[in-house]
């Protein structure tokens, strides 16, 4: 899996409005993080978003292009629940899923073409 990072250049609010994120999910996003799967081969293992750089407790939403893939979400020693993330979903974890769950994206044997994933989040670092 590739990994790109940008933050949201100001003035460029549309980046998530575009999207709907901020509107929708009523949460204030500044950086923008792109995952290229480019086959079923690529992957995220089970995690949480959990860098100091994003605060306490953050939402985090994200938005899948191309491919569609099983994304899976566990409370923390629980049983996954499967979500299949299609062109154009948005999905959103809310404050605390963070502390409380963890996520994977798993290889799939399927033949899937590329997937793009970017996940809106907060940032409390400088910058503008
Ligand atoms: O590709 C996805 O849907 C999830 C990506 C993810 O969990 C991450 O970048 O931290
Ligand atoms: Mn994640």
């Amino acid at each position: 899996m590739r990994r790109l990072t940008y933050s949201i250049p100001k003035g460029y609010v549309n980046a998530t409005q575009m999207c709907h994120a901020n509107n929708i999910t009523g949460h204030k996003f500044r950086i923008v993080i792109g995952n290229q799967y480019r086959s079923g081969i690529d992957s995220i293992g089970w995690h949480s978003d959990n860098e100091p750089s994003m605060g306490f407790n953050p939402a985090i939403a994200s938005i899948s292009l191309g491919s569609c893939r099983k994304f899976q979400i566990k409370p923390i020693g629980g049983r996954p629940t499967d979500f299949w993330l299609e062109h154009g979903s948005l999905l959103v974890m809310h404050p605390g899923c963070q502390s409380t769950h963890l996520h994977q994206v798993p290889k799939t044997n399927k033949v899937v073409s590329t997937r793009i994933n970017l996940t809106f989040r907060p940032h409390t670092g400088g910058g503008k």
